[in-house]
């Protein structure tokens, strides 16, 4: 019969040889089984005298631990190569993976861009986690201005700055105008800004977290004819050369005069009638686009620049809404529901 070291050299010698998980359960049979040899090596105890049995015992525990050590170590190691494929046949296709994709939203936000880089616009971005000063009181919006709450606020929970108050999710991307006005200092002025903005909203056209974009123009001379001509080279360029704008009388407390821009519903075409039914998209054949309107006095005296000499004006749009607005999508809520089925037909 073998001893304890003698196993041990034989088991150390075939574990290299077990290529396989099916080979390791017939090493792993055979010494640890019922009838493997380990319990062989306990029968020997019977022949042991009282004293050899205490350090005989012992000495086969500790093999035993090490060989189940050993075992588990490699079958968790044949474990892994068999999922990730086994051994590899170079001459098999190799596995394809699903693409991604640009995120709609991204993709808008590049077609935005480009559309107002090609006409002189220049591309910011204005924080997000803003003060209240640049999201409000540089706007024409003083503290108690009711206007306030037409842009329901977060607040974060910041020290609060002596001079620009307290700190913000912005609700609008109009926080960059004042910030872009200092920036360059004297006009011309023409930025395209394009940010993450916030309100408690959660609906079919709403989310909590949505994208703006904002334009604004200030130079000598600029008048509203400028604001129009810009708004419908956005339309044709974005939604197509059969899709009008039109603006209809509003009020923001940071422009004088006020809009809002509607554009011809982009399902009927301005109709109301889609295959002879009513229109689900829109009522009057207009769509919703956003506020404008040309920049407030008081706005430009906040950007240091002289309201006396130089005018300009302003607009902000939502993102998701002119995408929904484009493909005629009926839920915004889709793009941020993370369904690869939605994303991937962008
Ligand atoms: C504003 O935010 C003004 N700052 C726009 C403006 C800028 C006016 C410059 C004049 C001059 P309003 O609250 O209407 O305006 O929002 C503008 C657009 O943002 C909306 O028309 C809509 O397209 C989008 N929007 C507003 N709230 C949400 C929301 N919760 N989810 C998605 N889009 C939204």
């Amino acid at each position: 019969m073998a001893g304890i070291d003698d196993i041990r050299s034989q088991f150390n010698n075939e574990l290299k040889h077990a290529s396989d998980l099916d080979k390791l359960q017939l090493l792993e049979t055979s010494y640890l089984g019922r009838n493997g040899k380990i319990n062989a090596l306990l029968a020997e105890m019977k022949s042991k005298t009282p004293e050899e049995r205490k350090s005989y015992g012992q000495e086969i525990n500790e093999l035993k631990q090490s060989l189940t050590l050993q075992i588990t170590q490699l079958k968790t190691l044949l474990s892994t190569r068999k999922d990730q494929g086994g051994d590899v046949d170079v001459t098999l296709p190799g596995t394809v993976y699903p693409k991604g994709s640009i995120h709609l939203v991204s993709i808008a936000i590049e077609e935005i861009s480009r559309i107002y880089e090609k006409i002189g616009f220049i591309r910011t971005s204005y924080p997000e986690v803003e003060y209240e000063f640049f999201s409000f009181e540089s706007l024409n919006m003083p503290k108690s201005h009711a206007a306030r709450d037409d842009f329901e606020t977060s607040f974060i929970d910041a020290p609060v700055h002596s001079k620009w108050g307290k700190m913000l999710l912005t609700p609008h991307t109009s926080s960059g105008q004042v910030r872009e006005m200092w920036r360059v200092g004297k006009p011309p002025i023409r930025m395209i800004n394009i940010a993450k903005t916030y309100r408690p909203n959660w609906d079919a056209t709403h989310t909590p977290m949505f994208f703006q974009f904002e334009g604004l123009c200030v130079d000598e001379g600029i008048n509203i004819t400028h604001l129009k001509g810009t708004l419908d080279h956005f339309v044709k360029e974005y939604f197509g050369s059969d899709i009008e704008g039109r603006l209809r009388p509003h009020h923001f407390q940071f422009t004088e005069p006020s809009f809002e821009v509607d554009v011809t519903c982009t399902v009927c075409k301005g109709t109301t009638k889609v295959e002879g039914a009513k229109c689900k998209v829109c009522k009057s054949g207009w769509l919703e686009l956003g506020g404008t309107g040309m920049v407030h006095p008081n706005v430009l005296k906040a950007g240091k620049i002289d309201p006396k000499k130089y005018s300009g004006w302003a607009f902000g749009f939502g993102v998701e809404r002119v995408i929904m607005m484009k493909y005629g999508i009926d839920d915004i809520r889709n793009y941020y529901a993370g369904d690869i089925r939605f994303l991937e037909q962008f």
